[in-house]
């Protein structure tokens, strides 16, 4: 089998990057380790930037989320039991939209199936080949059959787990991580939430966050010890302790309901440099990860996303290689500052179990300026709605 560019990876950045290059005319195979309903089945993100859902529309893939979206011209921080407002569109004129990556996912896939687009799903060991040279590929099994796809480009879009990144030459890229000592615990649940924005809860037993999916539909998380288990947490545990962790202007709205979904996810910081290795690309989770707190991981996925959709366009128009030469220059720039605010965010809102007292008061002190300053508000809320994509 041939094709143009071989995608590792049906998650958002291999369905979006798919999407887009077939709309330019660009062939393309996605091949992915899990079945489309394993992929359903994760519950990640649910804030998208406005470049994120511009990029969707350019896509043709934002007819649901227009209608079902939720915008959000603001968001709540609590601290020392009070709540406030940061009013995002009143600060940088940008909202965010809430809508689910399950959903975002199932509409790239339907719209992928509809254009009758190859995507080869429980590809079993998948392995990359030739990405020094100028054709490089992909070997997996299917069905028990040894299949060979080759490409003239590999997108690694494959998560942090992925193998495409796993595949690169020793030395060939540097790795910076950081990890948190803390996990979060979610909770998927049919309750209306608890209030109408998102609230970030700083709290002395831990930070909390009240995410919403619909009107009808709430994400919860809690901050948990790393070796924590999810088994540990009935939902009655978890509403329990969500309750003390609310400010109490909202602790009266919490509407509990049995969970559709817990999981326990650990919080990383990582980047991998560059995103490129001859003529494979890394995209998305498989070259950097954020802790949740930002809201960052698939508005920045989608980015990646652009800056190689126009790379590659480039170059089979035939116009230039500029744009897949700097695409990893151009995707870390944007990466980094996100990687900042992920970090700052996460920072300022948990609970550092061994950073001691004055770590404690620095965090406060932050907190105060926050809420007290209006340049520092702007600062938080442009780099919530997400920084400029160029
Ligand atoms: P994904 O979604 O991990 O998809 C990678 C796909 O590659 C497949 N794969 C392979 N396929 C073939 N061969 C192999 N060897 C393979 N190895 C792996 C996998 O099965 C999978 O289908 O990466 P992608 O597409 O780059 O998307 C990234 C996003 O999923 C991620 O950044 C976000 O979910 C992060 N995130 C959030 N991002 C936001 O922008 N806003 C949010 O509000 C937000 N909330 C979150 C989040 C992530 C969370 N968790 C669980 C880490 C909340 C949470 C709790
Ligand atoms: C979510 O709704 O899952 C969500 C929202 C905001 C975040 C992280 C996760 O910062």
């Amino acid at each position: 089998m041939k094709t143009q560019v071989a995608i590792v990876g049906a998650g958002p950045s291999g369905l979006l990057l798919g999407q887009l290059l077939s709309r330019s005319g660009i062939a393309n195979v996605i091949v992915e380790r899990q079945s489309a309903d394993y992929v359903l089945g994760r519950i990640r993100a649910g804030v998208l930037e406005q470049s994120t859902v511009d990029l969707l529309a350019q896509a043709g893939v934002n007819a649901r989320l227009q209608a079902e979206g939720l915008p959000h011209d603001g968001v709540c921080l609590a601290f020392g039991g009070q709540l406030h407002h940061i009013d995002l569109f009143g600060l940088t004129g940008k909202r965010v939209v809430v809508y689910g990556q399950t959903e975002l996912t199932r509409d790239l896939m339907e719209a992928r199936s509809a254009a009758g687009l190859s995507t080869v799903y429980q590809a079993e060991n998948v392995s990359v080949h030739g990405i020094d040279g100028r054709s490089p590929s992909l070997r997996y099994r299917q069905g028990g059959v040894e299949q060979v796809l080759q490409a003239d480009f590999i997108a690694g879009c494959d998560g942090y787990h992925g193998v495409c990144r796993a595949s690169l030459p020793a030395g060939a890229v540097t790795e910076y991580e950081k990890v948190y000592p803390f996990g979060w615990l979610g909770l998927l649940a049919d309750v209306p939430p608890v209030h109408e924005e998102l609230i970030y809860i700083h709290h002395q037993r831990g930070f909390a966050l009240c995410s919403q999916r619909s009107r009808t539909r709430s994400r919860y998380y809690l901050q948990c010890a790393l070796d924590d288990r999810v088994e540990r947490w009935s939902d009655q545990a978890f509403f329990d302790e969500l309750r003390l962790r609310l400010p109490e202007a909202v602790r009266h709205n919490l509407v509990s309901g049995p969970s559709l979904e817990k999981s326990i996810a650990p919080l990383r910081s990582f980047v991998a440099e560059p995103l490129r290795f001859g003529r494979l690309f890394l995209a998305g989770d498989a070259g950097h990860i954020v802790p949740p707190t930002g809201a960052k991981g698939l508005n920045l996925a989608a980015s990646d996303v652009n800056f190689l959709w126009q790379g590659l366009v480039e170059h089979y128009q035939g116009a230039s290689d500029a744009g897949i030469d700097h695409y990893s220059r151009r995707a870390l720039a944007r990466i980094w500052k996100a990687e900042r605010f992920s970090w700052w965010l996460t920072s300022l809102m948990h609970n550092f179990p061994d950073s001691g007292s004055f770590a404690a008061q620095m965090q406060a002190a932050e907190l105060d300026y926050l809420f007290s300053s209006t340049a520092a508000m702007t600062a938080m809320a442009e780099n919530y709605v997400g920084l400029p994509t160029d």
